[in-house]
């Protein structure tokens, strides 16, 4: 369905003036990036072995933990100061639990594989974002308000990689409660892209994204409601699964989601080696590992692969840019050449109301008939509500404790109606065409976000641009984002794979093939 030159017309005025206004706003605003500053290459060749690599370099003594987690603390402690993406570490505690990890393996008598069995990551670092509970690091998801409040346990994903002898290094800054595509609170301030400081490292899970693709860590943990995990590992260039519902365990984390929101959010890993991806569904996943056919072979010459180039054209979301577009069709090119398939392109025309269904299902009562907390609410953290005016007049004057972003949800909220029919209908329709389409053995290529990593604030201009994540959420589908090389300004370019519903096996043995052919993650300092 093409857009009627009236939509067309009026997405092009949306566009423009929206574009006018983020350059007066620079124009305007204080200055305070202090220009773009490279990283430093990376030089420790520890931090260029994907995170299996070094478990089993530990548990054979090639190296020690100790000596990779020095390394990596060292890493982050010379690009921190550029990013800002680490908000509180636990240096010393994780030297210590490395020392440990070392011990453990110099008195192992049942051998390599029955370390590798019991304590699959002994002795590797990662890192989680400071939504997540971690023991003894702060519980505040940005919130100035929650200053100060301190996790007292760990979230069970955290829990489950402690106990495969991973060592948390510490957490990693989000957007105001977890709810935008930037990663910027007045908490923690503001966190930046490895590859350019001036743009942004996406958000939710933009600490994770930035940390990772710095070489600053190399396994992490994010959720993801509308993109939270996807988008920073696009923004960043490195991968980021969103598994199926229902598999990985969503306690520990704050906000809670509201019933409904239980079935959209999604906690998975991102790293910077495809090879991780599963292994640490694995384990993040627990016993509900066994609802996924993770151990299954995928032989990628036998699935059914399928591309969308764009929505069809919302005129709320942005077009998808020609690079974009491009590495698309490479992508394609080299699939259909790599294993002698043949890429079917598809147009699916109820893509273009992604965002108008994700925002209707999003705020819809559960089973429970409860609706979700009002973000007003979760804003004031006191069991009150801001009132959403009075923070926009405290904010044009500077004094207002919260982001835009945050302030203009809370607006968002006031003047929001129930959902049309026409909207649901949409859904309904989508959802059956993609499991028509998918099956139990078929991968869809689209766009993760129109655009590449943009210059900070510019989102607030362009607030719909999620959709193009959003609405994997609402279908329950899981999703996996892979780096496909840099764009002529030096960012990252990637896609989402989409499978069927618990066939994430096929979108990570996708992936790996897709690391091999476009080179996956590149070091930010060298580029
Ligand atoms: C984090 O804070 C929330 C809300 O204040 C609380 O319910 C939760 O128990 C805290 N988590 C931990 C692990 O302390
Ligand atoms: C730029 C900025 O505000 N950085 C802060 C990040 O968070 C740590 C821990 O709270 C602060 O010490 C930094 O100043």
């Amino acid at each position: 369905m093409a857009l009627t030159r009236l939509e067309w017309f009026l997405s092009w005025v949306l566009r423009t003036v929206m574009g006018f206004l983020f350059t007066l706003f620079q124009l305007l605003a204080p200055r305070r990036s202090d220009g773009s500053s490279r990283l430093p290459p990376i030089t420790n060749p520890l931090l260029m072995f994907s995170g299996v690599q070094l478990a089993q370099k530990i548990r054979r003594k090639e190296v020690m933990s100790v000596e990779v987690v020095q390394a990596y603390i060292d890493r982050i402690q010379e690009v921190n100061p550029l990013i800002n993406a680490m908000v509180k570490d636990r240096f010393s505690a994780a030297l210590q639990e490395a020392a440990e990890a070392d011990r453990l393996v110099k008195e192992e008598t049942g051998g390599e594989e029955a370390l590798q069995h019991r304590l699959p990551l002994l002795g590797v670092p990662f890192t989680v974002k400071e939504s997540f509970n971690l023991q003894g690091m702060p519980n505040s998801t940005g919130l100035l308000s929650r200053r100060g409040v301190v996790s007292e346990c760990d979230a069970p994903p955290v829990a489950l990689l402690k106990r495969a002898g991973a060592i948390p290094l510490g957490v990693t800054n989000c957007s105001e409660l977890c709810m935008w595509l930037e990663s910027h609170n007045h908490l923690y301030g503001i966190t930046k892209n490895p590859y350019n400081t001036e743009h942004i490292p996406g958000g939710s899970s933009g600490g994770e994204g930035s940390i990772l693709a710095s070489g600053g860590s190399v396994i992490g943990v994010g959720s993801d409601i509308g993109g939270s995990i996807r988008l920073p590992a696009f923004f960043n260039g490195i991968f980021g699964h969103k598994p199926t519902p229902g598999v990985v365990c969503n306690e520990g984390q704050y906000p809670p989601a509201s019933e409904q929101q239980q079935h959209f959010l999604c906690t998975g890993p991102l790293c910077r080696y495809a090879e991780d991806l599963l292994p640490l569904l694995r384990i993040i996943a627990g016993p509900n590992a066994e609802k996924l056919s993770l151990s299954s072979e995928v032989d990628l010459r036998n699935l059914r692969f399928f591309s969308v180039p764009h929505d069809g054209g919302s005129p709320l979301v942005s077009p998808v840019a020609e690079q974009l577009l491009q590495a698309q069709r490479e992508v394609v090119e080299r699939l259909e050449a790599d294993l002698g398939v043949k890429v079917e392109q598809l147009r699916i025309p109820q893509l273009r109301y992604s965002f108008q269904i994700w925002g209707a299902l999003m705020g819809a009562p559960g089973r429970d008939g409860k609706p979700p907390k009002a973000f007003a609410e979760l804003m004031a953290g006191d069991g009150k509500k801001v009132w959403p005016v009075w923070e926009l007049a405290k904010w044009i004057l500077g004094l207002s404790a919260h982001t835009m972003p945050a302030i203009g949800l809370a607006l968002m909220e006031m003047v929001q109606g129930s959902p049309s029919q026409f909207v649901l209908q949409q859904k309904e329709e989508l959802q059956s065409r993609l499991e028509e389409v998918l099956g139990t053995d078929g991968v869809l290529l689209y766009p993760t976000h129109p655009h590449i990593a943009p210059k900070h604030h510019h989102p607030l201009f362009t607030p719909f641009n999620f959709a193009y994540t959003g609405i994997f959420n609402i279908m329950g589908l899981p999703v996996t984002q892979c780096p496909v090389g840099l764009c002529r300004e030096g960012l990252p370019m990637g896609l989402q794979l989409v499978a069927g519903k618990r066939q994430d096996h096929l979108t990570l043995a996708t992936a790996l093939h897709l690391e091999r052919a476009f080179r996956g993650w590149r070091d930010p300092g060298t580029v």
